[in-house]
């Protein structure tokens, strides 16, 4: 059980307690301490190091379309944009309900505040983290993806947040470290229709390589407001080169270890469901093509269209994988 470091005064206020003016005070008053040099071990790492976040903090409301400050991304692409009320509404996060209809209408019973998350495993200091410290650790890019969603479904969206590289840095993994686990919340509480049969909580790994590659997003928004509870709020990874499912919302915990960690869909179906999940065309799913997929975009009904290797992104992404054979290691 790990215990929140005494003195870290971000950390330890629940975000729920204060207002947004008392955050704003809160936050000057920790940027103080850093400047004089009076900074303790306990107000710590996260504070010394998102000065920036600290004096313009991205937003300290919470609410699920709040608007965000962003800045733009280099990492975008020019093609048209899903309308917000199709990727609101057509999702796949069965700890609300297994039809894609289901998460829309039930997820509002998900408390994203207060909310922690857990640094365990393989680093030099497991620690907790609080949401708000991670929100503004570093500038929030708008960076629009393509989006592999359900089975061979696709879309284009805008995401809000920074490459998970930076946190992984933040977290400082020792060179043993190989992988990262990200572990979704299960809350029964919250989660009152969780479904039976599943190894809960719902859980996503990836090689540490891949996790710091820049194309890795740490997303707290989507369209440049907080992110809507059925889409992961308040934190989810976004990997846009990979099927929907590596896409963990709503993450707890960041677990880093030596063997490659157990994923909820390898373990449900791996025949169907491999560890590394990356688009290729030339390896079908075996109820499906991965030749094709059907775009949801805004001109209104669904149109096929070729499916790229590594949804695009190979330039980026494929030196991860030289080397490898990708049909064995779907
Ligand atoms: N915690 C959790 N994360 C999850 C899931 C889930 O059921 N629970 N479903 C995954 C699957 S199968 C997909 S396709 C994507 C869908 O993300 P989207 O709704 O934002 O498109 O979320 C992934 N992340
Ligand atoms: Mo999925």
């Amino acid at each position: 059980m790990l215990i929140r470091k005494s003195g870290s005064l971000e950390s330890t206020i629940r975000s729920s307690e204060i207002t947004p003016e008392a955050a704003f005070q809160q936050h000057n008053q920790a940027r103080r301490r850093f400047l004089a040099g009076a900074a303790t071990l306990g107000v710590g790492a996260l504070a010394a190091r998102y000065l920036p976040g600290l004096i313009d903090p991205t937003t300290t409301v919470h609410a699920a379309g709040t608007p965000l400050k962003t800045v733009p991304s280099k990492y975008t692409v020019n093609e048209p944009q899903t309308p917000e009320s199709k990727s609101t509404t057509y999702n796949n996060f069965y700890e609300f309900g297994t039809d894609k209809d289901e998460p829309a209408k039930n997820a509002h019973t998900l408390r994203t505040r207060p909310w922690t998350v857990q640094v365990t495993g393989m680093v030099k200091k497991p620690q907790t983290v609080n949401i708000d410290d991670l929100l503004n650790y570093r500038p929030i890019e708008n960076r629009v993806y393509r989006h592999r969603c359900v089975e061979a479904w696709s879309m284009v969206i805008p995401w809000d947040g920074y490459s998970l590289s930076e946190f992984i840095n933040f977290c400082e993994p020792l060179p043993s470290a190989k992988y990262v686990q990200f572990v979704s919340l299960v809350d029964k509480k919250q989660m009152p229709d969780l479904p039976g049969g599943y190894d809960w909580p719902y859980s996503e790994g990836l090689r540490l390589d891949e996790a710091m590659n820049p194309l890795a997003l740490l997303a707290f928004g989507m369209y440049g407001n907080v992110l809507p509870n059925q889409n992961g709020a308040p934190v989810r990874v976004v990997m846009p080169w990979k099927y929907g499912f590596k896409n963990a919302k709503s993450i707890v915990r960041f677990h880093f270890t030596d063997k490659q960690p157990k994923t909820t869909w390898s373990e449900i179906n791996s025949q169907e469901y491999g560890f590394y999940s990356n688009v290729n065309p030339s390896v079908d799913h075996p109820r499906w093509t991965q030749a094709r997929e059907r775009r949801i975009d805004a001109s209104g009904f669904p149109h096929t269209i070729p499916t790229l290797p590594f949804n695009g992104y190979a330039d980026q992404v494929a030196s991860l994988y030289s080397g490898m054979d990708l049909k064995k290691y779907y």
